[in-house]
C-alpha cells in the first residue's frame, strides 16, 4: 500500500507574524510515532508543511493527517483535495477528537484521542476492505508498542531533530487545557516503559535531546528511573516540567546530573486567584521564586510561560508579569492569550457565559483574542500581550537579568541563550534557506555542553531520592 503522511502548516507563511524558525524546530513525532504501525511492505511517506513544500500531485491510496487547531482550515483542504484524487483519508489530532463532526465532513475515517490503539485496527480493517468511520480511543498503553519511525524524518530540516515523548497527558487537570478533552474515555496520564525509551534514546545520533512531553516529572518514580538510565548516557536535554516538580526534594538535582540544562515551566499567572480560577491548583502555594533559584543553582536555565487575559487580570499584568520574569533571571519566556480550546472547561463555561467572540481556529492561537475579557478590553490584551515580549526581550531586560547570574560564565550563557533565541532571526532564516540547519544542532550541544556541567559531577545531589509529587 502507497500511504502519505501529513502535518499541514501550523501557520500560513505569508503571515507577517511567521516565523521560520519556530516551525523547524521539532519533527513530527506524533506522525512518525504512528508510522510504526504500517507494515514494511507498505510505502510510507511523511511530509510537513511547516518545513517543506508539499508535493500535491501524487495519488497515495491512503492519507493520514495530523489536525491541530490552528492548521484545521488547511487540513481540510488537503484532505478535500485527496478525496478527490481518490485517496481513503483519515484526520487524527487533537483538533479532529475536540471537533469530530466539523473534521468528519472532510475525512473518510476520523480518530478520536491517541492514535497507538487505533490506527493498527484500522489498517487491518482497510486492508480487509471495511474500515469504519470512526475510531474512538480507549485502551491506553504505551507497553509494546512500534518505535517511532525516525527514518521518514528529514532530520536536516530541524533544529532540534531528536524529539522524544516518554509519556502521553499529564497528571493534573487545568481548566484551560487540552488535556482532558482529548484523553476522554480513558487514563489522561501514561507512559512508556523506561528501559524501551533509554534503547530508543541510544539509537538518535548527536548528543541533545527534547522531551515534548507535557509534564516529563509527573510520576517521580518512574522520571528518577529515567534520571538514573540517561545519566551514563552523557546527554544534554531540555524538558517540561511543573513548579511543584522543581520543589520535589531531589528530583531536579537527578536531572541536572543526567543532563538537563533547560527546564519549560508553566507558571502562568502570579496571582493565587487566577490559578484558582482556571484550577491550575498544583501551582497554589508553591513559591515561584525559590523553584526558579533552585533551578539556577543546579545550573538549569528556566523557561517560563505565562498566560495573560484569566479574569483577575487588568491591564496591569502585563508589566508585572515582565518585570518579576527578569528579576528573577528567567533566560527565556512564552506568554500567551488566554485561549478556551474548544472541548475544554474553560470553552464550555465561556461559552454558558456568551464570552466566546470567535469561530475562526486560526485565531486560536494563543495571539489573538478570541474571548471577552473580564477586566480590560480585547485591544488592551493582544497589545499587552505583544509588550510583554517587547519588554522581555530588549536588550536591556537581557541584560538586566543575566546580571542576577552569580558567575560571568553564567551570565554570557543567559545573554546567548536569550539572544539567540529572539535577536538572532535573520540567522536563523539565512540557515533555513541554505538547508543548514540540522547543521546548528552541534552548536547548540557544545554550548550546553561548556556551561551547567559543573553541577552534573555533583555525585552527593544525584544520590537523594525524589519524594511524591
Ligand atoms: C512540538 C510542539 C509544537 C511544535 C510543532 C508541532 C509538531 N511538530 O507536531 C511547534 C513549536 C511549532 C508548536 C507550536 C504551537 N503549539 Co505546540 N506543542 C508541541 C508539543 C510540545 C509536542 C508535540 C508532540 O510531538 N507530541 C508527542 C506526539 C507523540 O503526540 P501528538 O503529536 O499529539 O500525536 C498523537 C495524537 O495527537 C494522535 N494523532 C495525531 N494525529 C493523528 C492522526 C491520526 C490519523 C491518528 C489516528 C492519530 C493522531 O496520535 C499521536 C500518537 O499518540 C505539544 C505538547 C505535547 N506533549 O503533545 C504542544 C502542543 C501541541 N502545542 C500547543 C500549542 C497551544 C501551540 C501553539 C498554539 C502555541 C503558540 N502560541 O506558539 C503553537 C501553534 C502554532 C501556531 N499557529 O502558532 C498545545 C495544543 C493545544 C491545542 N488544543 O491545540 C500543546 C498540546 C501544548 C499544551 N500542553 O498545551 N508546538
Ligand atoms: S499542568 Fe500543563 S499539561 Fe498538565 S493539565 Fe495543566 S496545563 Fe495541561
Amino acid at each position: 500500500m502507497k500511504a502519505k503522511m501529513i502535518l499541514p502548516a501550523l501557520m500560513d507563511k505569508a503571515d507577517p507574524y511567521f516565523r521560520p524558525i519556530k516551525y523547524a524546530l521539532f519533527a513530527p513525532l506524533g506522525l512518525a510515532s504512528l508510522a510504526g504501525y504500517f507494515s514494511e511492505s507498505d510505502e510510507v511517506e511523511l511530509q510537513d508543511e511547516n518545513v517543506e513544500e508539499l508535493r500535491l500531485n501524487d495519488d497515495p491510496e491512503l492519507v493520514v493527517i495530523q489536525v491541530y487547531i490552528t492548521s484545521a482550515y488547511r487540513a481540510y483542504a488537503l484532505a478535500d483535495h485527496y478525496r478527490r484524487r481518490g485517496a481513503h483519508v483519515c484526520l487524527g489530532g487533537l483538533h479532529v477528537t475536540s471537533m469530530p463532526q466539523e473534521a468528519a465532513a472532510h475525512a473518510d475515517t476520523i480518530f478520536l484521542g491517541p492514535g497507538e490503539d487505533m490506527l493498527g485496527v484500522f489498517l487491518d480493517d482497510f486492508r480487509n476492505g471495511r474500515p469504519q468511520k470512526i475510531y474512538r480511543s480507549t485502551v491506553r498503553s504505551l507497553v509494546g508498542v512500534p518505535l517511532a519511525r525516525r527514518d521518514l524524518i528529514k532530520r536536516g530540516l530541524y533544529m532540534v531533530p531528536n524529539t522524544v515523548a516518554v509519556s502521553r497527558g499529564c497528571p493534573h487537570h487545568c481548566d484551560f487545557c487540552y488535556k482532558d478533552a482529548f484523553y476522554q474515555g480513558g487514563s489522561g496520564f501514561y507512559s512508556r516503559q523506561v528501559s524501551d525509551v533509554l534503547d530508543e534514546i541510544r539509537m538518535l545520533p548527536g548528543r541533545y535531546l527534547f522531551f515534548v512531553d507535557d509534564h516529563l516529572f509527573g510520576n517521580p518514580a518512574l522520571a528518577g528511573e529515567l534520571m538514573q538510565g540517561l545519566r551514563p548516557m552523557g546527554r544534554l536535554w531540555q524538558a517540561g516540567g511543573t513548579v511543584q516538580s522543581v520543589l520535589t526534594d531531589g528530583l531536579m538535582e537527578q536531572a541536572a546530573a543526567a543532563g538537563l540544562r533547560t527546564l519549560f515551566i508553566g507558571f502562568e499567572t502570579l496571582s493565587d486567584e487566577n490559578l484558582r480560577g482556571v484550577h491550575k491548583l498544583q501551582n497554589l502555594k508553591t513559591d515561584y521564586s525559590q523553584a526558579v533559584r533552585r533551578l539556577h543553582d543546579l545550573g538549569i536555565m528556566v523557561h517560563g510561560s505565562f498566560v495573560f487575559g484569566m479574569d483577575q487580570d487588568d491591564e496591569s499584568v502585563f508589566d508585572r508579569t515582565v518585570d518579576w520574569a527578569v528579576e528573577q533571571g528567567l533566560e527565556a519566556a512564552t506568554f500567551h492569550i488566554l485561549t478556551p480550546y474548544p472541548g475544554t472547561p474553560l470553552f464550555g463555561r465561556f461559552q454558558e457565559q456568551g464570552r466566546i467572540t470567535s469561530n475562526n481556529w486560526s485565531d486560536f492561537d494563543t495571539r489573538h483574542v478570541v474571548f471577552k475579557p473580564a477586566r480590560m478590553s480585547a485591544a488592551a490584551l493582544e497589545a499587552g500581550y505583544w509588550r510583554a515580549y517587547e519588554r522581555f526581550y530588549k536588550w536591556g531586560s537581557i541584560f538586566q537579568a543575566a546580571r542576577t547570574k552569580e558567575t560571568f560564565r553564567q551570565r554570557l550563557r543567559h545573554v546567548a541563550y536569550a539572544a539567540g533565541w529572539k535577536k538572532a532571526e535573520p540567522v536563523w532564516n539565512l540557515l533555513i534557506r541554505a538547508g543548514m540547519l540540522g547543521k546548528m544542532a552541534t552548536v547548540m550541544e557544545s554550548i550546553l555542553s561548556s556551561f551547567g556541567g559543573e553541577y552534573a559531577s555533583r555525585e552527593s545531589l544525584f544520590l537523594r531520592p525524589a519524594a511524591v509529587i
